[in-house]
């Protein structure tokens, strides 16, 4: 694969995003990718919430107390709340939710269909489990701006560290009434009537429990560790003319080639890119 080619692939979706800028969105194929990097043993995720908007929906805030929405993250994990609240104050976000349980040294990826000029922005939640109410997710609706004016990808990935882990403060950590363990109930609770605020203390409640996976947990997390990363990676171009997919269709051995040429050259120009 020549340099110049390359350099063709990459400059054509610039010039195109342009155009669309002035006139209609030009969506793009997202693919984000999770990856729990905890210490084994130590802390699974219950699904990723994840939305891309145009910067108004903000899900909590810190040393305040926790509002139903984000209860739903940090308490259940469905985040059934959390994901109605999004879409009436955000109604043309493009949202959804990823995975199952994600223990240590997992991943998992979804694509999403993305408007760069109208929905910039990414919000994220997913519980910390086993917990009663512990989460990850961003605090500043405009914390994580993905794509530019021109629709080019800012971000290729965000980290959460081990100090970035909430405490809903809604419930009080009790194994008996936790969720992801053994022997717990996540329908019981205790109200905590705290804030919302940085700790992952709670876990040492939970060592040496079995989890709902079959391992026995250890906090043996340290603040400044890597627990959870979010990858970025745009997968399409932006769609040709109709004029020239068309008599690419005609030329069926010619529109064959090409779309070898087309799958092995983009991940090259993407990471590039990003
Ligand atoms: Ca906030
Ligand atoms: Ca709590």
């Amino acid at each position: 694969m020549s340099r110049t080619r390359f350099a063709r692939a990459l400059a054509m979706p610039a010039l195109a995003f342009s155009a669309a800028a002035v006139a209609t969105a030009a969506p793009v194929q997202l693919t984000v990718t999770i990856e729990n990097l905890a210490t084994a043993n130590s802390v699974s995720f219950a699904p990723l919430h994840v939305g891309f908007h145009n910067g108004t929906f903000d899900a909590f805030n810190n040393g305040q107390a926790a509002g139903a929405g984000i209860t739903t993250v940090a308490e259940g994990g469905s985040g059934t709340q959390w994901q109605a609240d999004f879409g009436a104050a955000d109604p043309t976000a493009t949202r959804g939710t990823i995975g199952g349980a994600l223990l240590p040294g997992a991943s998992n990826s979804q694509v999403f269909t993305v408007d760069p000029s109208l929905n910039p922005f990414f919000t994220f939640a997913s519980m910390v489990i086993p917990s009663n109410d512990l989460f990850i997710g961003n605090d500043s609706p405009t914390g994580f701006r993905l794509f530019d004016a021109a629709g080019n990808l800012l971000i290729s990935s965000i980290d959460q560290l081990a100090r970035e882990i909430w405490d809903n403060g809604s419930e009080v950590a009790d194994p008996a009434s936790a969720a992801f363990v053994v022997g717990g109930n996540n329908d019981a609770r205790t109200a905590q009537n705290g804030v919302v605020n940085f700790s992952f203390g709670e876990l040492n409640a939970f060592n040496g429990l079995t989890t709902a996976a079959g391992y026995v947990f250890n906090n043996s997390l340290n603040g400044g560790e890597t627990v959870y990363r979010i990858g970025f990676a745009v997968q399409n171009a932006v769609p040709e003319p109709a004029g020239v997919g068309l008599a690419l269709a005609a030329l069926g051995l010619l529109a064959g080639v090409r779309r070898v040429g087309h799958w092995r050259s983009k991940p090259t120009a993407n990471f590039t890119a990003a």
